[in-house]
């Protein structure tokens, strides 16, 4: 595994042991660090690092791009078993005149020195650089195999690598165009640090659409080469940010015709802002940092949000739109069906937070403050009929926020919502240790009562959920709080919701479990419930306690024999390793055709089940698919479904 250092081998071009230079060993080491805590570079070895190779590499070039140099970046998927990747741009190329002190080509120090990704000349404004901005010397040293392929002054160069060490000197390989540049970089993760080593189209095509709508201009293609998965998109955004605020809201009416957009400049830190509201309730606000996604937030999104609530309420008194007696709009007032994005460029950005994603440095936050202050006050002011519409929507949620503080009062006044008094459906556990607790999210009575007999008491609870719930894309908190359904389902939970009241610490279960049928109503009810997390206990995801059960869709039986398959593939080998002769197979409709004892056996038993946790890959595209499958637009719907048809399963919506 990772500590498994290979030793230099004496391949052909390769020096021997005792040619090393002083420099040349500090080098080896430099790259053998990387090889032996390959986390501390790039986060994980699993499929986020994986992942993360492709970035670092493809940062580079957006860099060249940034600089003025490319505008054309192309990702490949390779065709082999989907393990390698080519990143091809027309930037200048990787220098590969001789380096002054290393005495080696350019090119071979950028591959082989810890930190020398970059520029070689100071001055230049490396803005984009991935989470950990290591450079693509730790794609190599993590690489079973890499390979440079640069184009400049007419000539092609080549230089080639294994674990991080050159199998040969560079070499000219040709000529090109004399117009011609650019950089071409291959490489395969090594099977001795990565333990999944599948690249996801998927996971790909977020973040090189995230860089196009965050580098306007630059066109980024993704091509799946794979046989029998051949694909490939483009992005290519001229709006930049304000064609990403109009892709989040796609699905819904819109206030603003036209995203508000403002952008400035001070002591070095680039802020470029786009914004619209939209009819809906929920907030889709995000954050970036040196094209970095700052999911914790900091000191730019505490600008926004000073300026945006001081700035609105400066304008609705002003106006007279707000009346006198009512209080002022809160933050969460002036966000409600807010979609923003906020995108600064720092020459030393700090990264903060448990996951390095919040953005650290102080003097931000009064910059944002100060332009959103300037330019939105002159916006409502030069564009009234949308002033008026952004005030209305703000007021409406003050009142609709208003609303349901009383029907929570109230509710709790006849601990509707307290967890003192759980609803009566619940078949709740007797241990009241959270840590060890489960709660089944079940659809349907009878799949319920099979649950109920089936389970393990002690640490399973069972809500059985009657038909659809309600769709909260589409209804404010004072309305969810009105809704049975809902109100169970807060109830059982006992973390309260709402802004400010939530509260991760008085969650009941650290296990919640959505277990519904393998249909289309079962995946549209899973949909619905997982809506609801998203928007109203997102933390309940993010901290790991969703997850959703997996029933088999299949039970083949043959004398005594009995095997339950839990996807097509896996009851075909059943089928090929029984014998399909004598062979008889139950599909599973729903859960109700399981008996207890079936259901604890396939699908509740910790100890056997199958479940898959949900997570938050990317919570912009996740915002987006939510709103496209559960908004009031038909067309992009229509369309999202037409382009994932393969993929609507719910381990693939990145979700
Ligand atoms: C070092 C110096 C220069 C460019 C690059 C590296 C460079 C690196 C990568 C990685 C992928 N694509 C890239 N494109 C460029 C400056 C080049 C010059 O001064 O001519």
């Amino acid at each position: 595994m990772a500590d498994d250092i290979q030793k230099p081998h004496g391949s052909a071009g390769s020096e021997g042991a005792k040619g090393y230079t002083a420099q040349g060993i500090q080098v080896l080491k430099g790259l053998e660090a990387v090889r032996k805590r390959p986390a501390m570079y790039i986060g994980d070895t699993s499929v986020r690092g994986l992942h993360h190779l492709v970035y670092e590499v493809v940062d580079n070039s957006i860099d060249e791009a940034m600089a003025g140099y490319c505008d054309t970046i192309e990702v490949f998927i390779g065709e082999g078993d989907g393990d390698t990747i080519t990143v091809v741009d027309n930037g200048r190329g990787i220098p590969v005149d001789m380096h002054k002190t290393e005495g080696k080509p350019a090119l071979e120090v950028v591959l082989t020195s810890l930190h020398a990704g970059g520029k070689f000349d100071k001055g230049s404004y490396k803005v984009s650089g991935g989470l950990h901005g290591v450079g693509v010397s730790c794609v190599n040293a993590l690489s079973e195999w890499l390979k440079a392929e640069v184009h400049r002054e007419g000539k092609v160069y080549i230089m080639e690598f294994a674990r991080g060490q050159k199998t040969g000197e560079m070499y000219e390989a040709g000529t090109c165009p004399e117009g011609e540049s650019g950089t071409t970089v291959s490489f395969k993760p090594d099977p001795e640090i990565f333990t999944e080593r599948v690249f996801s189209y998927e996971t790909l095509r977020s973040r090189l659409r995230e860089l196009a709508f965050l580098n306007k201009g630059i066109r980024i293609a993704l091509y799946d080469e794979r046989p029998g998965k051949e694909r490939g998109e483009t992005f290519h955004f001229e709006g930049g940010i304000v064609e990403y605020v109009r892709w989040l809201n796609e699905s819904r009416q819109v206030i603003c015709p036209e995203p508000v957009y403002f952008t400035g400049e001070k002591d070095g830190v680039q802020i470029e802002i786009a914004m619209d509201y939209n009819e809906g309730y929920s907030e889709a606000l995000f954050t970036f940092a040196n094209n970095i996604n700052t999911t914790e937030g900091g000191s730019h999104l505490s600008g926004f949000r000073a300026g945006l609530t001081r700035t609105l309420n400066t304008y609705a008194n002003a106006s007279g739109l707000m009346k006198k007696d009512m209080k002022g709009l809160t933050g969460d007032d002036v966000r409600e069906g807010l979609t923003a994005i906020i995108a600064v460029r720092i020459p030393e950005p700090q990264f903060e937070g448990q996951t390095k994603t919040k953005l650290g440095n102080t003097e931000v936050k009064g910059q944002v403050e100060a332009l959103v202050n300037t330019y939105l006050a002159q916006y409502l002011d030069e564009h009234p009929r949308e002033a008026k519409g952004i005030i209305g929507k703000c007021i409406t949620a003050a009142q609709g926020r208003e609303a349901a503080r009383r029907a929570r009062d109230l509710t709790r006044r006849k601990s509707a919502l307290d967890s003192a008094a759980l609803p009566g459906k619940l078949a709740d556990c007797s241990s009241r240790d959270p840590r060890e607790c489960e709660i089944y999210l079940v659809e349907g009575d009878s799949a319920g009562g099979s649950a109920k007999q089936g389970r393990e008491r002690r640490f399973q609870a069972i809500l059985p959920l009657k038909g659809k719930i309600l769709n909260v894309e589409k209804a404010r908190l004072d309305r969810m709080l009105a809704n049975e359904e809902i109100k169970t389902i807060i109830t059982a939970l006992g973390t309260g919701i709402g802004s400010g009241i939530f509260d991760l610490e008085k969650l009941r279960y650290h296990k919640v479990i959505i277990m519904t049928d393998a249909d289309v109503d079962g995946s549209h009810i899973r949909t619905l419930i997982l809506t609801l997390f998203f928007r109203h206990f997102r933390e309940i995801i993010e901290k790991g306690h969703m997850f959703i059960a997996e029933p088999p869709l299949y039970r083949v039986k043959k004398g005594k024999t009995e095997i339950y398959a839990y996807s097509d593939a896996h009851k075909d080998r059943i089928l090929a390793e029984l014998g399909e002769k004598g062979s008889y197979v139950q599909r599973y409709k729903g859960l109700g055709e399981m008996n207890p004892v079936q259901l604890w056996d396939t699908t509740m038993n910790p100890d056997s089940r199958t479940m898959t946790r949900v997570t938050i890959e990317d919570a912009v595209d996740a915002d987006h698919v939510f709103t496209t499958l559960m908004g009031d637009e038909v067309e992009p719907r229509r369309r999202f479904i037409e382009e994932n048809a393969a993929q609507i399963k719910i381990e693939n919506l990145d979700i």
